[in-house]
């Protein structure tokens, strides 16, 4: 900590940085003052029970328990304000005779006007606003197509290598001890509002947790991240495609809300890829596992520079697609009820655990728009529904991608459920274990599809409910027709 610390009051606004360790932002206030306090605002737009997935919720919650654990062995503490924070945070500030209000900068559209928002209340009360980069190795200005355009990518291969080649950061130092509120302070809190972190972790939303693919808090996540560093890490190349393995890191909810630090899981891949250098293919394995972290990247950064990304279609061709948008089949995706087994494995996983493979996601994204011809922006709005890791710029990154409408050059991709179902889960382990009623099918019968009717109807499990040669063909009729409309 430098000479300079005074005994100035300053609060560090928590949103998407659940956690003490290598948060640049709160090391940043901690470098102004000891005096620093932590808060949350539980955000009523961003808790609209028709949109948030109680699971990601329940997340959250369990990350603020910690945190609040945290500030308390620090010697300080963690204050809960339930309402808009363009309204909440600044009446605290001025409650509690705050200084300075610091945060993380985050690159979604809504965030973006909230903090405009909430710092020019704080500045026109002349209480200083503090605001940097934590949540990215680079920050979105930094990776630029060169000195001469200066422009943010749109293609992910050129990104990769720019970014690939940039200065990386060490993790922030974690704070030590800090001061807490005078009672006095804590009174004037308590009669604007502040609170603890509510007990009632759900909200009134009902989610227990169960399989989750990580617990919350920080101290799981650093957990997770050095158990991963230790051996998967090295298979995940292959792994990585299996989703009855366990081959993944499981730590997207903890990078959605930062329950680590982006820094500290860099450097554990540094690590490995030292540890493993003379291993061809560990190597590949570490290296496979940066390049999701750096697609992560990417999203986040192509939103910041392109918001125009959350509300629809990149690509102009896309805006006035003839999506079909049957309701039913609709329906039926969504329950995991379309006759196609690992689709419908999938879609189980997600409505009890909150969380899908990466693999079946792409399987599901693109049966529900190439087979069943619905619009990408309903399965994107499904998933932000259900994921505990939902999060604006990987899904619609990752719905785009599958849709075809996105930045991605590649203009069409459809996914056979069949064939990905017979490669990626050739046992059928997968689909049991989510498809009980077919459990016991000869595995070649659930991969074949080959039940009839009275068999489906005695099993509990439907007939398909398209064919997927006959839709793919139909889609890329209907494809090839609209495409020249704009040719
Ligand atoms: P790992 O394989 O261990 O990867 C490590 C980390 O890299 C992840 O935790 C995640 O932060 C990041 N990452 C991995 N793949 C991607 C990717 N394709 N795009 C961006 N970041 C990635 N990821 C989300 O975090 N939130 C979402 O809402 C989300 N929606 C998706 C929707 C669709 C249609 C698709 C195809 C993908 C989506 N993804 C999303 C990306 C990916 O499926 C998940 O990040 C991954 O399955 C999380 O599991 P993991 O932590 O074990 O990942
Ligand atoms: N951030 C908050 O500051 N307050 C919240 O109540 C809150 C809820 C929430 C629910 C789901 C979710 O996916 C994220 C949530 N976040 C919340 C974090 C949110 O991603 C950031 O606040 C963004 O900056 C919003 O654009």
């Amino acid at each position: 900590m430098s000479d300079t610390i005074t005994c100035d009051l300053v609060l560090f606004w928590h949103r998407r940085d659940l956690r003490l360790s290598d948060n640049q932002g709160l090391h940043a206030a901690f470098e102004k003052s000891e005096k620093v306090i932590g808060v949350f605002c539980l955000d009523p737009h961003l808790l609209n029970a028709d949109e948030v997935a109680p699971a990601r919720v329940s997340y959250m919650l369990g990350c603020l328990h910690e945190l609040e654990a945290s500030y308390e062995a620090l010697g300080s503490r963690l204050l809960v304000l339930d309402g808009d924070p363009r309204s909440t945070l600044p009446t605290l500030a001025i409650a509690i005779g705050a200084s300075a209000v610091y945060w993380n900068r985050d690159v979604e559209p809504y965030g973006r006007q909230r903090d405009r928002d909430v710092a020019a209340e704080l500045r026109d009360r002349q209480i200083s606003v503090e605001a940097g980069w934590d949540q990215l190795m680079h920050i979105p200005g930094a990776i630029r197509t060169s000195t001469v355009d200066n422009k943010p990518y749109t293609v992910f291969t050129p990104f990769r290598k720019n970014w690939s080649r940039q200065q990386k950061t060490d993790p922030a130092p974690t704070p030590v001890r800090a001061i807490d509120l005078t009672p006095s302070e804590l009174h004037a809190a308590e009669q604007v509002g502040a609170i603890a972190v509510p007990s009632d972790v759900t909200l009134g939303i009902d989610w227990d947790g169960e399989g989750f693919p990580i617990e919350p808090g920080e101290a799981a996540a650093k957990a997770r991240l050095a158990e991963f560093e230790a051996e998967a890490i090295f298979r995940y190349n292959v792994d990585r495609d299996l989703p009855y393995l366990s081959g993944t890191s499981g730590l997207s909810p903890a990078l959605k809300f930062g329950a680590i630090g982006i820094r500290e899981v860099w450097q554990a891949t540094c690590r490995a890829a030292q540890a493993c250098r003379k291993d061809v293919s560990a190597s590949d394995g570490v290296r496979t596992w940066q390049d999701e972290l750096i697609w992560r990247e990417f999203y986040q950064t192509v939103m910041y520079f392109f918001p125009e990304l959350a509300e629809g279609p990149y690509r102009e061709m896309w805006r006035d697609f003839p999506w079909e948008n049957d309701t039913r089949k609709f329906q039926a995706w969504c329950e995991g009820q379309t006759g196609y087994p690992i689709v419908d494995a999938a879609m189980r996983q997600l409505n009890e655990t909150g969380w899908m493979h990466n693999r079946c996601r792409m399987i599901v994204a693109s049966f529900l728009t190439k087979d069943l011809c619905i619009d990408w922006r309903w399965g994107e709005r499904y998933f932000m529904q259900h994921l505990v890791d939902g999060d604006l710029s990987a899904n619609n990154g990752g719905w785009q991608w599958s849709a075809s409408s996105g930045m991605d050059p590649k203009p069409l991709r459809i996914f056979n459920p069949t064939t990905q179902g017979k490669k990626f889960d050739p046992d059928a382990t997968y689909i049991r274990r989510w498809l009980p009623e077919i459990r016991t099918l000869e595995t070649k019968r659930i991969h074949g599809g080959g039940l009839t009717p009275l068999e489906a109807q005695s099993y509990g499990y439907p007939m398909p409910i398209v064919d997927h040669a006959v839709q793919q063909k139909r889609f890329k009729e209907i494809y090839k027709q609209h495409k020249e409309k704009y040719s």
